[in-house]
């Protein structure tokens, strides 16, 4: 069969008109740094990659090497292209300038360089997870104000899964496709044509030791889930955590489900565990374009307007049907 390269799929699109050169190019570089940072992970202990730094990121965390290796990775990738006006990063506290010498472009680039990162010492998948916004003010120099732009404004959004196979997720705002890497070949062809989230499900997806800090919305739901069909769902649910989101949020665009990190008692101080710019508006604009929703209990994760670079937000994203059971609970509440 004929393979489609993920340069022909970006080519096709630009021809079509729904991306321009400059958004092709950023795509082209993200998948380029994708791949070193997948033979960078693949290898291991080998490569002496595993462990920490002893330093901590911008979150309060330990850094672990490959936090550090994939966020080089992403930085000197994007810094030259000309495609760029800056980037934002997870592991980094301010926005990050294009070097000087090098032209700025129209787009700002954030993203979470390793996600899951827990994972990695025990060889379990991890990601990449990215989002894409124009700069608003093409002539001027980009501050953090630039980046809080709410996820509706997101030119495209992806990840990279380092998986059992590499592949890369992509939206432009026409549909989801997948991409799966051929490392011998050296580049991702296109597998996966416009994912969707069917609209039902029977799995979800929490970490099930918080369920002491939960609040009573989510605790509602979740205890009716696993009541089974002897409860008042009146079916059987099935319950997957990798502590990874783009694997969880992986498996819920490839075969449906919920996926939530609610508030808890726990989190509520920072406003909830995942990132908004770098990991919900991202995963929530890919979500929305399969056919699926993504909230925070009750708002549209695409239409929070960010107020910090680090903001934190509660997720619950997956299956329609779902998301708007649990959006109900949270609105009876009020
Ligand atoms: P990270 O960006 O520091 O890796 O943290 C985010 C991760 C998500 O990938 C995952 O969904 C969640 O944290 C797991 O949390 P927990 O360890 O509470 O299960
Ligand atoms: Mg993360």
């Amino acid at each position: 069969m004929r393979r489609v390269s993920l340069s022909q799929f970006l080519i096709e699109e630009q021809r079509a008109g729904r991306l321009d050169a400059d958004l092709r190019l950023l795509v082209e570089v993200v998948a380029r740094a994708v791949k070193a940072i997948a033979v960078t992970i693949s290898k291991g202990k080998l490569w002496d990659v595993h462990g920490e730094t002893g330093v901590e990121n911008v979150q309060g965390e330990v850094q672990k090497k490959l936090d550090v290796i994939a966020n080089e990775l992403l930085l000197q990738a994007n810094e030259w292209g000309g495609h760029l006006a800056a980037m934002a990063s997870e592991e980094v506290e301010e926005i990050c300038q294009i070097p000087f010498e090098y032209p700025r472009g129209g787009y700002l680039l954030l993203f979470d360089p390793l996600d899951g990162s827990s994972n990695i010492d025990v060889n379990i998948s991890v990601g990449t997870i990215f989002s894409v916004l124009r700069n608003p003010d093409r002539e001027a120099i980009p501050t953090e104000a630039s980046f809080l732009q709410p996820g509706t404004a997101q030119a495209a959004s992806g990840y990279a899964i380092y998986g059992p196979a590499t592949q890369l997720v992509l939206t432009t705002g026409n549909g989801v496709h997948g991409f799966t890497l051929d490392r011998e070949f050296g580049y991702f062809v296109y597998t996966h044509p416009f994912m969707t989230i069917p609209y039902q499900t029977s799995e979800f997806a929490i970490n099930a030791s918080n369920m002491r800090f939960w609040e009573p919305p989510v605790r509602r739901y979740i205890e009716e889930l696993i009541a089974g069909k002897d409860g008042p769902r009146g079916r059987d649910f099935n319950m997957r955590w990798v502590a990874s989101m783009v694997s969880d949020v992986h498996r819920t665009l490839s075969r449906g489900g919920i996926f939530l990190y609610p508030l808890d008692a726990k989190n509520r101080a920072q406003g909830g565990k995942l990132r908004l710019l770098y990991e919900a508006n991202p995963m929530a604009f890919l979500v929305e374009q399969a056919g699926g929703a993504a909230i925070d209990g009750r708002r549209r994760i695409l239409e929070i307007v960010p107020q910090r670079l680090h903001q934190r937000v509660p997720v619950i994203l997956g299956s329609t049907e779902e998301v708007e059971r649990v959006r109900a609970y949270h609105e009876a509440e009020d």
